[in-house]
């Protein structure tokens, strides 16, 4: 087979955001625009790819099979000697991560636009995954970037689409391609870290739960670990089947874009247990019964009980969350002494934390959860690990919420998102923001004290680096606080994220509607903030 060598000249917009490259697939299908990408990657990772192992897969989503063939070609033209591809080009974010670990791979390329919506007119993404499992840190993304605005020419092979559905090794050029199994490594993982007879026993008991998979890439591992190993009752697991368009929905799994999951868990037929999970499985959403937990609420409830599951029984080193999800994770890391890390938005920060030891467990109140087991957020894990803890507690999951906030208090959190708001304007508030801070400490909104407020820098406690400009946060003396940031994942315009919470420590006011135990803070943001002058919006588009 041939290797050719095509010219192409670059596309200025290939930069990296929160989370890989994304984009509507109206812009992945311009002539060469994959292709450039994909080189831009590979020539970042220079001469070591020479003989290295691959992994790739995706998240199932329209375009996702033509990709998985591009990539493969040039990654057989490009030097690697063995790729890794999942059964019809499948692989969950999780499930990449630990064969990239596992397999010693140099990396994996993860074909995904998480839970962005998908289909001809949805939108697409690919991301690189590093060596250690985990998303491409900032100076990666800033090399891929810089060779995708320089580029000049693409390495592909001439050689026809490979039949991904047949498990085994082909030759391609000169590469070895592995089709494998997607879930049976990441299922033995998951045996090793929590305890599926005690999940099992719970089953066997009667438990009953609800698994929606959002026809997105998580159908067939929770199929082969929840109905399949832990033997849960079939028609457990529902929309388990993935589709290019996810059916159509919106696969984000949190109670606005779930709507089906949360009129059944707050129904009278409501089974003991809900989940979901996202387009590429690495988010989850938790809902007991009568009872949405927020992912903020969930880190810090893993936190507390995680010893009760085998992978974690010898307690945590410590645990980490991005600056807008909720302190809630805190409170529980001080009672027990464990270090607790604020890091920026994008699990690429969590990564130096857990290779360097320093963190087991962390989380974003964007529903994702995750632990040192790979380095991602692992959806289809943190419900596992919820099961365990229920079976190991006996507890009923909403039982168990609130006699967390009996013991810690309770954060209540909800975040506001204007979406797709025109980018100046969005531009325009930040910046306006930023220009007040320094006077806004003493002033009062809403009947809340401003006690602080500044735009959140992190500097990485183990390589220095340092990245500014993460999140402008104001904290109220009332233990009150807002964060504003703008969304790296979206594709059209901006989408202002406002994320609010209070911390109430009486339990007589615990069962109080969040909005309207939030409302000052609600207030008080659109007072300092100006949202609806800036963004003409009298409304979020999305309250969760
Ligand atoms: C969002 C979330 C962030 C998450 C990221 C990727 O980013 O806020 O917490 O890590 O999505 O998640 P942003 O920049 O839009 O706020 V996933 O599951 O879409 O890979
Ligand atoms: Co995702």
């Amino acid at each position: 087979m041939t290797i050719r060598r095509i010219a192409t000249t670059p596309f200025m917009d290939q930069k990296p955001g929160t989370s890989g490259l994304r984009k509507k697939v109206a812009v992945f299908r311009q002539p060469h625009y994959v292709e450039n990408f994909v080189q831009a990657i590979f020539d970042t990772l220079g001469e070591a790819r020479q003989g290295a192992t691959l992994v790739l897969g995706g998240d199932g989503r329209f375009l996702n099979r033509e990709v998985v063939q591009t990539t493969l070609r040039m990654a057989a033209a490009n030097g690697f000697s063995r790729i890794l591809v999942g059964q019809g080009g499948l692989l969950s974010t999780p499930a990449a991560s630990n064969l990239i670990r596992i397999n010693r791979a140099i990396g994996g390329v993860v074909l995904s636009a998480s839970h962005n919506p998908g289909g001809p007119d949805g939108d697409f993404g690919i991301k690189f995954n590093a060596a250690n499992g985990g998303p491409a840190p900032e100076d990666l993304t800033g090399a891929i970037h810089r060779r995708a605005s320089a580029i000049t020419a693409y390495a592909t092979l001439e050689a026809p689409d490979l039949d991904l559905e047949r498990l085994g090794e082909v030759t391609l050029g000169a590469a070895t391609v592995v089709v494998l199994d997607p879930v049976a490594d990441y299922a033995a993982m998951m045996r090793q870290l929590v305890d599926f007879e005690a999940i099992a026993a719970l089953f066997r008991g009667g438990f009953r739960m609800r698994f929606d998979a959002m026809s997105a890439v998580t159908g067939p591992y929770a199929k082969a670990i929840l109905e399949g190993a832990l033997g849960a009752p079939a028609g457990t697991v529902v929309n388990a089947t993935p589709l290019p368009d996810f059916g159509g929905h919106h696969p984000d799994p949190n109670p606005v874009h779930n709507a089906d999951l949360m009129a059944l868990m707050l129904g009278a037929e409501a089974p003991d247990f809900g989940a979901a999970s996202d387009g590429d499985g690495d988010r989850n959403m938790i809902v007991a019964p009568g009872l949405f937990v927020t992912p903020s609420d969930s880190l810090a409830i893993l936190a507390a009980h995680a010893h009760r599951a085998p992978g974690y029984a010898r307690g945590l080193a410590g645990v980490a969350r991005s600056m807008p999800t909720s302190r809630a994770v805190d409170r529980v890391a001080a009672k027990a002494g464990l270090p607790c890390y604020e890091t920026p938005t994008g699990w690429k920060f969590f990564g130096n934390l857990l290779d360097s030891g320093r963190i087991t467990l962390c989380g974003e109140e964007s529903a994702g959860t995750g632990s040192d087991h790979v380095r991602e957020k692992d959806g289809l894990w943190a419900v596992l690990l919820w099961l365990n803890i229920l079976a190991a507690t006996g507890k009923p999951a909403d039982a168990l919420v609130r006699a967390h906030w009996a013991e810690f208090g309770r954060d209540q959190y909800s975040r506001h998102d204007y979406e797709e708001v025109e980018a100046e304007a969005a531009q325009g508030l930040m910046r306006a923001l930023r220009a007040k801070l320094e006077g806004l400490p003493g002033q009062v909104f809403a009947g809340l004290t401003v006690s602080a407020a500044d735009d959140f820098a992190y500097t990485d406690p183990v390589d220095g680096s340092v990245t500014a400009q993460q999140g402008v946060r104001i904290l109220f003396a009332e233990d009150a606080r807002v964060v504003f940031r703008l969304s790296g994942t979206g594709t059209v315009g901006a989408t202002l994220r406002v994320y609010l919470e209070r911390y109430e420590a009486d339990p007589a006011r615990h069962g109080a509607e969040t909005q309207a135990a939030l409302a000052p803070v609600i207030a008080a943001a659109d007072a300092i903030a100006e949202i609806a002058r800036h963004t003409g919006r009298a409304a979020p588009s999305v309250i969760t």
